[in-house]
């Protein structure tokens, strides 16, 4: 492989996506393909949660193979990568186009640059993966890159070692390891990282008024008011309520949020990075999808939804069409629960047909990399 730089520019929106993503594509170059990855963040506090050895404030660090940079205006005068990658759209800083314009003029050829964009299953997708977008003033062309679940799309994240790590985890520590209850026999284990949604309480209720016992793991956040309220209480770390225990958990490293996802038996996830890793963790799902504006997030949710339970059983479509609306609803959930519990050993089976069938094909940084390697 040879040693190519790559720049990676993140604006973080908010929440942790943005840099979510960023953060996993730049170790993944970084590790599995021994590239020289430069990350500009415009907000470093999301991405030291995430990744804990980082520093908020240092002006340059490598951390996990990677040189990660504060990216503050005015932006400084740096070396222009071979690569660049703009996530989503995040508009480079002009000083920087224009000296992209200019490698040229050092004997250099025009950097290859890519747009980065949002995940969504639609069927669009597939028609506007690869497609360019020439700049209006400068000589430069940048290259859209979709990522996607069909063959036709860029894929989605998954390191390389995934498998072997999943091979290695350990339930028992990790339970241990974060004191976390154990569940009796029959029990459920879910895990619950949401948006605010005002439909949990009635779902908290229904856990703990059904038979089966229910560990719910709830990572701090901001759906963590919201399960306090619901024990009349505005701060703590684990309750009981009937059938129901509900476990708070720390926010833990990127890389070891996907142990929480192996160790539960049903995972709410939300945004896109959480959404996709819980995906790979072949256990059922539940997405709180990011909101829109214009409300385009339920057409995105829609087209998920038709290509996820293109195989099961109508009954089963039909238990996670009603849950899944109920929680994007907030209303309902308690209601559409029943049915939902009901599907899931099937949807159990089915969260591993599909998780296999996905990593069959290759995995988003391994078609960037491919797509910088056939246009040079
Ligand atoms: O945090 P999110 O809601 O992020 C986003 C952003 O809001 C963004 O603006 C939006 O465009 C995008 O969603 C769609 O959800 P997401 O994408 O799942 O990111 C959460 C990240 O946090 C993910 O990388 C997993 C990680 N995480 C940990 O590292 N430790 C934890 O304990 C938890 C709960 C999550």
């Amino acid at each position: 492989m040879d040693k190519r730089q790559w720049d990676i520019f993140c604006a973080v929106v908010d929440n942790y996506g943005d840099i979510g993503v960023c953060w996993r594509l730049a170790r993944q170059l970084a590790e599995e393909y021994d590239l020289a990855v430069r990350l500009w963040v415009d907000d470093l506090a999301p991405l030291t949660r995430l990744c804990p050895e980082a520093s908020v404030d240092a002006e340059q660090q490598v951390v996990a193979g990677v040189e990660v940079r504060p990216w503050r205006q005015p932006f400084p005068d740096v070396q222009v990568a071979d690569v660049v990658i703009e996530a989503f759209a995040c508009e480079l800083p002009e000083n920087y186009l224009v000296a992209m314009a200019a490698r040229p003029n050092q004997g250099l050829s025009l950097p290859l640059w890519l747009n980065l964009e949002y995940l969504s299953a639609e069927d669009w997708v597939e028609g506007c993966h690869r497609m360019t977008s020439p700049h209006p003033r400068l000589p430069l062309t940048k290259h859209i890159f979709f990522p996607g679940f069909s063959p036709r799309t860029g894929g989605l994240l998954r390191e390389q070692d995934y498998d072997e790590r999943r091979a290695r985890f350990d339930p028992a520590a990790f339970r241990a390891g974060l004191d976390i209850p154990a569940v009796p026999a029959g029990g459920l284990t879910v895990s619950l990282f949401a948006y605010e949604n005002s439909g949990v309480g009635e779902l908290l209720a229904a856990w703990a008024e059904g038979d089966r016992p229910i560990l719910c793991l709830v990572p701090e956040g901001r759906l963590l008011p919201q399960v306090w309220a619901f024990f009349g209480q505005d701060a703590g770390s684990r309750y009981s309520c009937g059938s129901l225990t509900v476990q708070v958990l720390p926010f833990l490293p990127q890389s070891k949020y996907d142990q929480v996802l192996w160790f539960c038996d049903l995972n709410f996830v939300r945004g896109e990075d959480s959404f996709v890793r819980a995906q790979w963790a072949a256990k059922p799902l539940v997405w709180h999808i990011y909101p829109q504006e214009d409300s385009h997030h339920q057409v995105k949710l829609q087209a998920f939804l038709t290509r996820y339970a293109a195989s099961l059983p109508e009954v089963d479509v039909r238990a996670l069409t009603a849950f899944w609306q109920a929680w994007e609803n907030q209303a309902g959930t308690g209601i559409a629960w029943p049915a939902f519990e009901a599907a899931l050993p099937s949807l159990t089976a089915h969260a591993g047909t599909w998780a296999k069938t996905l990593a069959n094909r290759r995995d988003l940084t391994a078609e960037l990399v491919s797509f910088v390697m056939e246009s040079r």
